[in-house]
Protein backbone atom coordinates (compact mmCIF):
# COMPACT_ATOMS: atom_id res chain seq x y z
CA UNK A 1 0.00 0.00 0.00
CA UNK A 2 1.82 3.07 -1.01
CA UNK A 3 1.61 6.30 0.46
CA UNK A 4 -0.63 7.88 -2.54
CA UNK A 5 -3.38 5.41 -1.90
CA UNK A 6 -3.30 6.38 2.07
CA UNK A 7 -3.63 9.68 1.75
CA UNK A 8 -6.22 9.18 -0.69
CA UNK A 9 -8.07 6.81 1.61
CA UNK A 10 -7.72 9.52 4.39
CA UNK A 11 -8.96 12.35 2.41
CA UNK A 12 -11.95 10.22 1.45
CA UNK A 13 -12.55 9.37 4.81
CA UNK A 14 -12.28 12.69 6.52
CA UNK A 15 -14.62 13.97 3.39
CA UNK A 16 -17.17 11.87 4.07
CA UNK A 17 -17.39 13.03 7.83
CA UNK A 18 -17.36 16.05 6.77
CA UNK A 19 -20.75 16.10 4.35
CA UNK A 20 -22.23 13.83 6.16
CA UNK A 21 -26.03 15.10 7.03
CA UNK A 22 -27.37 15.55 10.37
CA UNK A 23 -30.23 18.21 10.40
CA UNK A 24 -33.79 18.72 9.88
CA UNK A 25 -34.32 19.69 6.58
CA UNK A 26 -35.45 22.99 7.47
CA UNK A 27 -32.19 23.99 9.58
CA UNK A 28 -29.83 23.47 6.53
CA UNK A 29 -31.65 24.47 4.46
CA UNK A 30 -31.40 27.76 1.44
CA UNK A 31 -35.41 28.89 1.12
CA UNK A 32 -35.82 30.82 -2.22
CA UNK A 33 -38.60 33.05 -2.39
CA UNK A 34 -40.29 33.66 -5.18
CA UNK A 35 -42.72 36.47 -5.94
CA UNK A 36 -45.26 34.55 -8.71
CA UNK A 37 -45.80 37.52 -10.86
CA UNK A 38 -42.53 38.15 -11.21
CA UNK A 39 -40.87 34.63 -11.96
CA UNK A 40 -41.98 33.17 -15.44
CA UNK A 41 -44.98 34.41 -17.43
CA UNK A 42 -46.49 31.18 -19.51
CA UNK A 43 -49.26 32.50 -21.19
CA UNK A 44 -48.26 36.37 -22.33
CA UNK A 45 -50.27 38.25 -20.17
CA UNK A 46 -47.16 40.24 -18.54
CA UNK A 47 -47.86 38.62 -15.32
CA UNK A 48 -45.55 35.47 -13.93
CA UNK A 49 -47.68 32.69 -12.94
CA UNK A 50 -47.87 28.74 -11.49
CA UNK A 51 -47.21 27.28 -15.12
CA UNK A 52 -44.06 29.40 -15.63
CA UNK A 53 -42.37 28.20 -11.96
CA UNK A 54 -43.35 24.86 -13.05
CA UNK A 55 -41.73 25.37 -16.62
CA UNK A 56 -38.41 26.81 -14.39
CA UNK A 57 -38.04 24.08 -12.04
CA UNK A 58 -34.69 23.13 -13.69
CA UNK A 59 -32.90 26.34 -13.07
CA UNK A 60 -34.40 26.17 -9.45
CA UNK A 61 -32.65 22.83 -8.96
CA UNK A 62 -29.68 24.41 -10.45
CA UNK A 63 -28.84 26.69 -8.09
CA UNK A 64 -29.49 24.11 -5.23
CA UNK A 65 -31.96 25.71 -2.79
CA UNK A 66 -33.61 23.28 -0.75
CA UNK A 67 -37.19 25.17 -0.60
CA UNK A 68 -39.43 27.50 -2.83
CA UNK A 69 -41.70 29.75 -0.67
CA UNK A 70 -44.56 31.34 -2.91
CA UNK A 71 -45.65 34.45 -2.01
CA UNK A 72 -49.22 34.43 -1.70
CA UNK A 73 -51.20 32.70 -5.00
CA UNK A 74 -54.79 33.07 -3.65
CA UNK A 75 -57.82 35.06 -5.08
CA UNK A 76 -57.58 38.33 -4.60
CA UNK A 77 -58.60 41.85 -6.21
CA UNK A 78 -54.98 42.89 -5.74
CA UNK A 79 -55.51 45.67 -3.03
CA UNK A 80 -52.38 44.43 -1.41
CA UNK A 81 -50.96 42.11 -4.56
CA UNK A 82 -52.16 39.02 -2.96
CA UNK A 83 -52.49 39.93 0.80
CA UNK A 84 -56.38 41.02 0.66
CA UNK A 85 -57.22 37.10 0.10
CA UNK A 86 -61.29 36.55 -0.70
CA UNK A 87 -61.17 32.53 -0.54
CA UNK A 88 -58.14 30.94 1.16
CA UNK A 89 -58.93 27.54 -0.62
CA UNK A 90 -58.22 28.45 -4.11
CA UNK A 91 -55.86 29.93 -6.59
CA UNK A 92 -56.16 32.99 -8.31
CA UNK A 93 -56.98 32.86 -12.10
CA UNK A 94 -54.16 35.28 -12.85
CA UNK A 95 -51.45 32.60 -11.82
CA UNK A 96 -53.31 29.31 -12.88
CA UNK A 97 -55.49 26.36 -11.17
CA UNK A 98 -55.54 24.18 -8.90
CA UNK A 99 -54.31 21.20 -10.74
CA UNK A 100 -51.29 23.43 -11.88
CA UNK A 101 -51.01 23.88 -8.32
CA UNK A 102 -50.92 20.18 -7.51
CA UNK A 103 -48.90 19.53 -10.64
CA UNK A 104 -46.14 21.94 -9.60
CA UNK A 105 -46.25 20.63 -5.41
CA UNK A 106 -45.49 17.42 -6.98
CA UNK A 107 -42.75 17.95 -9.62
CA UNK A 108 -40.86 20.31 -7.03
CA UNK A 109 -40.81 17.26 -4.45
CA UNK A 110 -39.80 15.26 -7.73
CA UNK A 111 -37.07 17.39 -7.84
CA UNK A 112 -35.95 17.32 -4.29
CA UNK A 113 -37.53 20.68 -3.76
CA UNK A 114 -40.14 21.54 -0.70
CA UNK A 115 -42.60 24.33 -0.64
CA UNK A 116 -44.03 26.70 1.15
CA UNK A 117 -47.39 28.78 1.02
CA UNK A 118 -47.41 32.21 2.15
CA UNK A 119 -50.40 32.71 4.70
CA UNK A 120 -52.39 35.08 5.89
CA UNK A 121 -53.97 34.80 9.25
CA UNK A 122 -54.63 38.20 10.35
CA UNK A 123 -57.08 39.63 7.86
CA UNK A 124 -59.21 38.86 4.60
CA UNK A 125 -60.23 41.07 1.71
CA UNK A 126 -63.29 43.46 2.11
CA UNK A 127 -64.68 41.23 -0.62
CA UNK A 128 -64.19 37.96 0.73
CA UNK A 129 -67.75 36.32 0.88
CA UNK A 130 -66.62 35.67 5.24
CA UNK A 131 -67.02 39.56 4.88
CA UNK A 132 -70.22 40.06 3.16
CA UNK A 133 -72.15 37.74 5.00
CA UNK A 134 -70.71 39.57 8.37
CA UNK A 135 -71.58 43.15 7.12
CA UNK A 136 -75.06 41.91 6.98
CA UNK A 137 -75.11 40.18 10.55
CA UNK A 138 -75.69 36.65 8.71
CA UNK A 139 -75.51 34.40 12.50
CA UNK A 140 -72.83 32.54 11.24
CA UNK A 141 -70.61 34.73 10.24
CA UNK A 142 -71.62 38.23 12.39
CA UNK A 143 -68.56 37.98 14.76
CA UNK A 144 -65.68 36.53 12.14
CA UNK A 145 -64.49 39.97 12.15
CA UNK A 146 -64.19 42.58 14.73
CA UNK A 147 -67.01 44.91 14.96
CA UNK A 148 -67.84 48.27 17.36
CA UNK A 149 -69.90 50.50 17.59
CA UNK A 150 -69.30 53.96 17.25
CA UNK A 151 -68.40 56.25 19.88
CA UNK A 152 -70.19 59.53 20.43
CA UNK A 153 -70.90 61.76 16.97
CA UNK A 154 -69.74 58.35 15.12
CA UNK A 155 -66.32 58.23 16.46
CA UNK A 156 -64.29 55.21 15.53
CA UNK A 157 -64.06 53.50 18.78
CA UNK A 158 -60.94 54.33 19.97
CA UNK A 159 -57.52 55.79 18.70
CA UNK A 160 -56.30 52.82 17.29
CA UNK A 161 -53.93 53.40 13.74
CA UNK A 162 -53.82 50.98 10.82
CA UNK A 163 -49.94 50.20 9.76
CA UNK A 164 -50.46 51.16 5.94
CA UNK A 165 -52.35 53.95 5.76
CA UNK A 166 -51.72 55.62 9.23
CA UNK A 167 -55.00 56.83 9.50
CA UNK A 168 -57.34 55.09 12.23
CA UNK A 169 -57.92 51.70 12.12
CA UNK A 170 -61.50 51.47 11.98
CA UNK A 171 -63.96 51.67 8.91
CA UNK A 172 -67.63 52.43 9.40
CA UNK A 173 -69.57 50.13 7.76
CA UNK A 174 -73.42 51.41 6.54
CA UNK A 175 -74.72 48.16 6.32
CA UNK A 176 -73.73 46.89 9.70
CA UNK A 177 -73.72 50.44 11.01
CA UNK A 178 -70.68 49.09 13.23
CA UNK A 179 -67.04 50.24 12.78
CA UNK A 180 -64.87 47.07 11.44
CA UNK A 181 -60.84 46.44 12.45
CA UNK A 182 -58.52 46.76 10.14
CA UNK A 183 -54.76 46.97 11.12
CA UNK A 184 -53.91 47.51 7.54
CA UNK A 185 -55.84 49.01 4.76
CA UNK A 186 -59.66 49.24 4.76
CA UNK A 187 -60.01 46.61 2.17
CA UNK A 188 -58.15 44.28 4.99
CA UNK A 189 -60.71 43.70 7.43
CA UNK A 190 -58.97 41.74 10.33
CA UNK A 191 -60.50 38.37 11.98
CA UNK A 192 -61.83 38.12 15.28
CA UNK A 193 -59.49 35.45 16.84
CA UNK A 194 -61.60 35.71 20.10
CA UNK A 195 -64.43 33.88 17.72
CA UNK A 196 -63.48 30.03 18.47
CA UNK A 197 -65.60 29.12 14.81
CA UNK A 198 -62.63 31.73 13.41
CA UNK A 199 -60.07 29.60 14.83
CA UNK A 200 -61.58 26.60 13.76
CA UNK A 201 -61.94 28.17 9.98
CA UNK A 202 -58.08 28.58 9.26
CA UNK A 203 -57.13 25.90 11.29
CA UNK A 204 -59.31 23.80 8.61
CA UNK A 205 -57.33 26.17 5.78
CA UNK A 206 -54.35 25.34 7.23
CA UNK A 207 -55.21 21.61 7.25
CA UNK A 208 -56.31 22.21 3.30
CA UNK A 209 -52.98 23.10 2.07
CA UNK A 210 -51.18 20.62 4.05
CA UNK A 211 -53.50 18.10 2.58
CA UNK A 212 -51.91 19.40 -0.65
CA UNK A 213 -48.73 18.20 0.50
CA UNK A 214 -47.22 21.29 1.07
CA UNK A 215 -43.82 21.60 3.27
CA UNK A 216 -44.74 24.54 5.47
CA UNK A 217 -46.07 27.91 5.83
CA UNK A 218 -44.45 31.61 5.92
CA UNK A 219 -47.18 33.35 7.93
CA UNK A 220 -47.71 37.23 7.32
CA UNK A 221 -48.03 40.20 9.50
CA UNK A 222 -48.29 37.81 12.67
CA UNK A 223 -47.75 40.55 15.35
CA UNK A 224 -51.04 42.17 14.90
CA UNK A 225 -53.44 38.86 15.05
CA UNK A 226 -54.92 38.95 18.36
CA UNK A 227 -56.09 43.09 19.59
CA UNK A 228 -56.33 43.48 23.58
CA UNK A 229 -60.28 42.95 24.41
CA UNK A 230 -60.49 46.29 26.36
CA UNK A 231 -60.36 48.48 23.42
CA UNK A 232 -58.57 51.02 25.29
CA UNK A 233 -56.78 53.93 23.46
CA UNK A 234 -52.96 53.60 22.62
CA UNK A 235 -50.45 55.50 24.17
CA UNK A 236 -49.09 58.27 22.07
CA UNK A 237 -45.38 59.25 22.28
CA UNK A 238 -44.33 62.63 22.88
CA UNK A 239 -43.39 63.00 19.07
CA UNK A 240 -46.64 60.95 17.94
CA UNK A 241 -44.70 57.44 17.90
CA UNK A 242 -47.26 54.50 18.81
CA UNK A 243 -46.05 51.71 20.26
CA UNK A 244 -48.78 49.66 19.55
CA UNK A 245 -49.26 47.74 23.10
CA UNK A 246 -53.04 46.96 22.19
CA UNK A 247 -52.46 45.47 18.86
CA UNK A 248 -49.21 44.34 18.58
CA UNK A 249 -47.78 40.87 20.23
CA UNK A 250 -50.64 40.19 22.61
CA UNK A 251 -50.21 37.03 24.28
CA UNK A 252 -53.19 35.52 22.69
CA UNK A 253 -51.08 36.17 19.62
CA UNK A 254 -48.78 33.59 20.53
CA UNK A 255 -51.90 30.98 22.04
CA UNK A 256 -53.18 30.93 18.53
CA UNK A 257 -49.79 30.43 16.53
CA UNK A 258 -48.94 28.09 18.78
CA UNK A 259 -52.36 25.69 17.69
CA UNK A 260 -51.10 26.23 14.39
CA UNK A 261 -48.62 24.43 15.26
CA UNK A 262 -49.84 22.29 16.38
CA UNK A 263 -51.89 21.29 13.41
CA UNK A 264 -48.49 21.34 11.45
CA UNK A 265 -46.88 18.95 13.95
CA UNK A 266 -49.93 16.50 13.26
CA UNK A 267 -48.84 16.28 9.78
CA UNK A 268 -45.02 16.31 10.51
CA UNK A 269 -45.84 13.20 12.93
CA UNK A 270 -47.27 10.99 10.34
CA UNK A 271 -44.04 10.67 8.08
CA UNK A 272 -41.78 12.70 10.28
CA UNK A 273 -40.75 15.23 7.81
CA UNK A 274 -41.27 18.32 9.35
CA UNK A 275 -44.04 21.44 7.91
CA UNK A 276 -42.12 24.45 8.83
CA UNK A 277 -43.83 27.73 10.20
CA UNK A 278 -41.60 30.68 9.65
CA UNK A 279 -43.89 33.78 10.97
CA UNK A 280 -43.15 37.38 9.65
CA UNK A 281 -42.66 40.27 12.58
CA UNK A 282 -40.67 43.28 12.55
CA UNK A 283 -39.81 44.44 15.56
CA UNK A 284 -36.37 46.04 16.66
CA UNK A 285 -36.73 43.95 20.08
CA UNK A 286 -34.97 40.91 19.86
CA UNK A 287 -36.83 39.35 22.98
CA UNK A 288 -40.19 40.06 21.59
CA UNK A 289 -38.98 38.43 18.67
CA UNK A 290 -37.82 35.19 20.21
CA UNK A 291 -41.09 34.87 21.97
CA UNK A 292 -42.04 33.81 19.04
CA UNK A 293 -39.98 30.24 18.95
CA UNK A 294 -42.34 29.35 22.01
CA UNK A 295 -40.92 26.37 24.31
CA UNK A 296 -40.32 23.01 23.88
CA UNK A 297 -43.60 22.06 26.09
CA UNK A 298 -45.44 24.75 23.46
CA UNK A 299 -43.74 25.50 20.39
CA UNK A 300 -44.84 28.17 18.14
CA UNK A 301 -42.92 29.24 15.11
CA UNK A 302 -39.69 26.95 13.84
CA UNK A 303 -38.32 30.83 13.60
CA UNK A 304 -39.14 34.18 13.33
CA UNK A 305 -37.53 35.96 10.46
CA UNK A 306 -34.47 37.73 11.17
CA UNK A 307 -34.70 41.03 10.13
CA UNK A 308 -31.94 42.89 11.98
CA UNK A 309 -29.70 43.19 8.45
CA UNK A 310 -32.66 44.93 6.69
CA UNK A 311 -33.39 47.06 9.86
CA UNK A 312 -29.54 47.70 10.85
CA UNK A 313 -27.64 47.37 8.44
CA UNK A 314 -26.96 49.60 5.41
CA UNK A 315 -24.49 50.28 2.95
CA UNK A 316 -22.68 52.64 5.08
CA UNK A 317 -22.18 50.16 7.99
CA UNK A 318 -18.84 49.17 9.18
CA UNK A 319 -17.14 45.85 9.77
CA UNK A 320 -18.18 46.06 13.85
CA UNK A 321 -21.98 47.52 12.78
CA UNK A 322 -21.87 43.97 11.19
CA UNK A 323 -20.09 42.15 14.14
CA UNK A 324 -22.63 43.83 16.41
CA UNK A 325 -25.38 42.41 14.28
CA UNK A 326 -24.44 39.08 14.04
CA UNK A 327 -23.46 38.24 18.07
CA UNK A 328 -26.38 40.41 19.27
CA UNK A 329 -28.82 38.04 17.62
CA UNK A 330 -26.84 34.51 18.59
CA UNK A 331 -26.57 35.90 22.03
CA UNK A 332 -30.57 37.12 21.74
CA UNK A 333 -31.51 34.07 20.77
CA UNK A 334 -29.96 31.47 22.98
CA UNK A 335 -29.06 28.00 22.05
CA UNK A 336 -32.40 26.33 22.21
CA UNK A 337 -33.48 28.96 19.01
CA UNK A 338 -32.81 28.08 15.63
CA UNK A 339 -31.23 31.17 13.83
CA UNK A 340 -32.15 32.00 10.29
CA UNK A 341 -30.67 34.87 8.15
CA UNK A 342 -32.65 37.23 5.78
CA UNK A 343 -31.46 39.63 3.41
CA UNK A 344 -34.40 40.56 1.58
CA UNK A 345 -37.98 40.24 0.30
CA UNK A 346 -40.75 41.52 -1.60
CA UNK A 347 -41.42 44.13 0.93
CA UNK A 348 -37.56 46.02 1.01
CA UNK A 349 -35.20 47.24 -1.95
CA UNK A 350 -33.03 44.59 -3.52
CA UNK A 351 -29.54 44.78 -2.02
CA UNK A 352 -27.87 45.73 -5.61
CA UNK A 353 -30.18 48.94 -4.98
CA UNK A 354 -30.21 49.27 -1.19
CA UNK A 355 -26.40 48.39 -1.14
CA UNK A 356 -25.13 48.47 -4.34
CA UNK A 357 -24.15 45.68 -6.82
CA UNK A 358 -20.25 45.65 -5.45
CA UNK A 359 -22.45 44.51 -2.18
CA UNK A 360 -23.80 41.50 -3.83
CA UNK A 361 -21.35 39.11 -3.31
CA UNK A 362 -20.43 39.92 0.20
CA UNK A 363 -24.27 40.16 1.54
CA UNK A 364 -24.78 36.39 -0.28
CA UNK A 365 -21.56 34.75 1.13
CA UNK A 366 -22.30 36.27 5.02
CA UNK A 367 -26.04 35.12 4.00
CA UNK A 368 -25.09 31.43 3.58
CA UNK A 369 -21.60 31.39 5.49
CA UNK A 370 -23.89 32.20 9.07
CA UNK A 371 -25.29 29.30 11.07
CA UNK A 372 -29.03 29.31 10.15
CA UNK A 373 -31.70 28.52 7.69
CA UNK A 374 -30.64 30.91 4.77
CA UNK A 375 -33.40 32.86 2.70
CA UNK A 376 -33.26 34.33 -0.71
CA UNK A 377 -35.33 36.94 -2.42
CA UNK A 378 -35.41 35.58 -5.77
CA UNK A 379 -33.17 37.39 -8.70
CA UNK A 380 -31.14 37.71 -5.19
CA UNK A 381 -28.56 35.11 -6.46
CA UNK A 382 -27.46 37.31 -9.24
CA UNK A 383 -27.60 40.76 -7.95
CA UNK A 384 -30.45 41.44 -9.70
CA UNK A 385 -31.32 45.30 -9.48
CA UNK A 386 -34.64 47.10 -8.92
CA UNK A 387 -36.90 47.98 -11.68
CA UNK A 388 -36.54 51.52 -12.65
CA UNK A 389 -40.69 51.99 -11.85
CA UNK A 390 -42.12 55.97 -12.99
CA UNK A 391 -44.71 56.35 -10.83
CA UNK A 392 -47.71 56.85 -13.26
CA UNK A 393 -46.52 52.84 -14.36
CA UNK A 394 -47.28 51.93 -10.23
CA UNK A 395 -48.96 49.65 -8.72
CA UNK A 396 -48.52 48.90 -5.53
CA UNK A 397 -51.30 51.12 -3.24
CA UNK A 398 -48.98 52.03 -0.92
CA UNK A 399 -46.81 53.82 -3.26
CA UNK A 400 -49.67 55.24 -5.60
CA UNK A 401 -50.80 58.67 -4.01
CA UNK A 402 -47.29 60.03 -2.58
CA UNK A 403 -44.98 62.54 -3.35
CA UNK A 404 -42.37 61.84 -5.68
CA UNK A 405 -39.73 60.99 -2.85
CA UNK A 406 -42.15 59.16 -0.73
CA UNK A 407 -42.70 56.77 -4.10
CA UNK A 408 -39.29 56.25 -4.23
CA UNK A 409 -38.74 55.19 -0.76
CA UNK A 410 -42.07 53.82 0.14
CA UNK A 411 -43.69 52.13 -3.20
CA UNK A 412 -43.05 47.97 -2.97
CA UNK A 413 -42.78 47.61 -7.09
CA UNK A 414 -38.84 48.36 -7.80
CA UNK A 415 -38.27 45.00 -5.64
CA UNK A 416 -40.92 43.22 -7.59
CA UNK A 417 -39.71 43.16 -11.13
CA UNK A 418 -39.73 40.56 -13.26
CA UNK A 419 -37.00 37.94 -13.30
CA UNK A 420 -33.72 38.13 -15.87
CA UNK A 421 -33.46 34.84 -17.37
CA UNK A 422 -31.32 36.20 -20.49
CA UNK A 423 -30.88 39.03 -22.82
CA UNK A 424 -34.65 38.09 -25.24
CA UNK A 425 -37.04 40.69 -25.14
CA UNK A 426 -38.35 41.12 -21.37
CA UNK A 427 -35.11 39.62 -20.40
CA UNK A 428 -37.16 35.69 -21.54
CA UNK A 429 -39.85 37.07 -18.71
CA UNK A 430 -43.14 37.07 -20.93
CA UNK A 431 -43.72 37.42 -24.74
CA UNK A 432 -45.69 40.35 -24.03
CA UNK A 433 -43.90 43.77 -24.09
CA UNK A 434 -45.61 45.11 -21.03
CA UNK A 435 -45.03 43.39 -18.23
CA UNK A 436 -46.74 44.12 -15.42
CA UNK A 437 -43.76 45.75 -14.47
CA UNK A 438 -40.99 47.10 -15.97
CA UNK A 439 -37.85 44.84 -16.80
CA UNK A 440 -34.99 46.41 -15.06
CA UNK A 441 -33.05 47.59 -17.77
CA UNK A 442 -29.47 45.90 -16.56
CA UNK A 443 -31.16 43.01 -17.96
CA UNK A 444 -28.41 43.23 -20.91
CA UNK A 445 -25.78 42.58 -18.59
CA UNK A 446 -27.20 40.44 -15.34
CA UNK A 447 -29.17 37.49 -16.38
CA UNK A 448 -29.27 34.19 -15.97
CA UNK A 449 -27.72 32.99 -19.21
CA UNK A 450 -25.09 35.05 -18.90
CA UNK A 451 -23.45 34.29 -15.31
CA UNK A 452 -24.44 30.89 -15.74
CA UNK A 453 -21.88 31.01 -19.05
CA UNK A 454 -19.41 33.63 -17.53
CA UNK A 455 -16.47 31.08 -16.13
CA UNK A 456 -17.17 33.36 -12.90
CA UNK A 457 -20.59 35.22 -11.93
CA UNK A 458 -22.63 36.41 -8.76
CA UNK A 459 -24.69 33.05 -9.57
CA UNK A 460 -21.50 30.66 -9.63
CA UNK A 461 -20.89 32.27 -5.76
CA UNK A 462 -23.90 32.15 -4.45
CA UNK A 463 -24.00 28.15 -6.18
CA UNK A 464 -20.46 28.01 -4.31
CA UNK A 465 -21.91 28.89 -1.28
CA UNK A 466 -24.82 26.58 -1.24
CA UNK A 467 -22.27 23.90 -1.55
CA UNK A 468 -20.58 24.56 1.46
CA UNK A 469 -23.61 24.54 3.46
CA UNK A 470 -23.63 21.09 3.19
CA UNK A 471 -20.14 20.61 5.41
CA UNK A 472 -20.08 19.64 8.94
CA UNK A 473 -18.27 22.98 10.29
CA UNK A 474 -21.47 25.43 8.43
CA UNK A 475 -24.33 23.13 9.44
CA UNK A 476 -23.27 22.12 13.40
CA UNK A 477 -20.28 25.17 13.81
CA UNK A 478 -20.41 28.00 16.33
CA UNK A 479 -20.25 31.31 14.57
CA UNK A 480 -16.85 33.69 15.68
CA UNK A 481 -17.52 36.79 14.73
CA UNK A 482 -15.33 39.80 14.93
CA UNK A 483 -14.25 43.25 13.24
CA UNK A 484 -10.25 42.79 12.76
CA UNK A 485 -10.52 46.50 12.20
CA UNK A 486 -13.26 49.27 11.52
CA UNK A 487 -13.75 47.91 7.90
CA UNK A 488 -12.71 44.25 7.59
CA UNK A 489 -14.93 41.86 9.27
CA UNK A 490 -14.04 37.82 9.86
CA UNK A 491 -16.14 34.99 10.25
CA UNK A 492 -14.63 31.84 12.23
CA UNK A 493 -16.87 28.85 11.79
CA UNK A 494 -15.27 25.90 13.62
CA UNK A 495 -16.83 22.30 14.69
CA UNK A 496 -14.68 20.64 16.94
CA UNK A 497 -11.70 18.98 14.71
CA UNK A 498 -13.94 19.39 11.61
CA UNK A 499 -12.25 21.81 9.10
CA UNK A 500 -12.45 25.44 9.87
CA UNK A 501 -14.00 28.01 7.55
CA UNK A 502 -13.15 32.19 7.74
CA UNK A 503 -14.85 34.16 5.45
CA UNK A 504 -13.48 37.54 5.68
CA UNK A 505 -14.96 40.79 4.57
CA UNK A 506 -13.71 44.46 3.41
CA UNK A 507 -16.45 46.66 3.96
CA UNK A 508 -13.69 49.74 3.54
CA UNK A 509 -13.34 51.80 0.14
CA UNK A 510 -9.55 51.27 0.17
CA UNK A 511 -7.47 47.94 0.18
CA UNK A 512 -6.78 46.14 3.84
CA UNK A 513 -4.05 43.33 4.47
CA UNK A 514 -5.55 41.71 7.79
CA UNK A 515 -3.39 39.41 10.26
CA UNK A 516 -6.77 36.65 10.78
CA UNK A 517 -4.50 34.94 13.94
CA UNK A 518 -5.37 38.33 15.59
CA UNK A 519 -9.06 36.97 15.77
CA UNK A 520 -8.44 33.65 16.22
CA UNK A 521 -4.79 32.52 17.53
CA UNK A 522 -5.34 28.75 16.76
CA UNK A 523 -5.98 29.16 13.05
CA UNK A 524 -3.25 27.27 11.26
CA UNK A 525 -0.79 29.27 8.94
CA UNK A 526 -1.89 28.00 6.01
CA UNK A 527 -5.49 28.55 4.41
CA UNK A 528 -6.48 27.41 1.24
CA UNK A 529 -8.92 29.20 -1.44
CA UNK A 530 -12.51 28.12 -1.42
CA UNK A 531 -14.22 31.45 -3.22
CA UNK A 532 -14.33 34.96 -3.49
CA UNK A 533 -16.38 37.67 -4.74
CA UNK A 534 -16.09 38.78 -8.57
CA UNK A 535 -13.24 41.35 -7.62
CA UNK A 536 -10.58 38.85 -6.64
CA UNK A 537 -9.38 37.28 -8.75
CA UNK A 538 -5.65 36.57 -8.33
CA UNK A 539 -6.79 33.37 -6.51
CA UNK A 540 -4.43 30.79 -8.60
CA UNK A 541 -0.84 30.38 -8.64
CA UNK A 542 0.97 30.91 -11.94
CA UNK A 543 0.58 27.25 -12.64
CA UNK A 544 -3.14 27.77 -12.57
CA UNK A 545 -3.43 26.21 -9.12
CA UNK A 546 -5.54 27.50 -6.07
CA UNK A 547 -3.25 29.48 -3.99
CA UNK A 548 -1.92 28.66 -0.40
CA UNK A 549 -2.73 32.09 1.91
CA UNK A 550 -1.13 33.28 4.91
CA UNK A 551 -3.40 33.37 7.47
CA UNK A 552 -1.42 36.32 8.80
CA UNK A 553 -1.45 38.73 5.98
CA UNK A 554 -4.58 38.64 3.78
CA UNK A 555 -4.57 41.29 1.41
CA UNK A 556 -8.66 42.03 0.16
CA UNK A 557 -9.68 44.99 -2.25
CA UNK A 558 -12.35 47.31 -1.14
CA UNK A 559 -15.83 45.87 -1.34
CA UNK A 560 -14.23 42.18 -1.23
CA UNK A 561 -14.35 39.08 0.34
CA UNK A 562 -13.20 35.72 0.68
CA UNK A 563 -13.74 32.24 1.64
CA UNK A 564 -10.63 30.51 3.09
CA UNK A 565 -10.81 27.12 4.62
CA UNK A 566 -8.14 25.13 7.06
CA UNK A 567 -7.98 22.43 4.69
CA UNK A 568 -8.52 22.07 0.91
CA UNK A 569 -12.24 21.64 -0.38
CA UNK A 570 -11.76 22.19 -4.10
CA1 LIG B 1 -49.24 34.89 -17.12
CA1 LIG C 1 -55.81 41.22 14.16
Amino acid sequence: MGRGFLTVLLLALKLSSVFADGLNWWKSAVIYQIYPRSFKDSDGNGIGDLQGIIDSIDYIKDIGVDAVWLSPIYPTPDKDFGYDITDMRNIYSVLGNMSQFEELVKKLHEAGIKIILDFVPNHTSNEHDWFIRSTRGEEKYKDYYVWRDPESGMQPPNNWVATISKGSAWQYDKFRKKFYLHQFLPEQPDLNYENPEVVREILSVLEFWLNKHVDGFRMDAVHAICESQDFADEEIGPHGERYHEKTWDQPKTLDILAQFRAKLDEFTRVDNVSRVMMVENYNSNPYIIKKYYGSSNVPIAHFPFNFYVIMNITKDSNASDWAHCINEYYKALGKENWPNWVLGNHDQHRVASRFSEQHVDLLNIINLVLKGTAVTYFGEELGMPDSLVRQDQAQDPQGKNLSFSDFMWNSRDFERGPFLWNTNTTAGFSSNLNTWIPVSPSYWRINVKAQNTSERSHMKIYKDMIALRKNMTLMHGDVDAQHINSNVLAIYRYYYDNPTVVTVVNFGNFMETVDLTSGRKSLPKKLYFYTASLNINDFKDKDNKLKVYNSTSITLPPKGAIVLTTIPFK
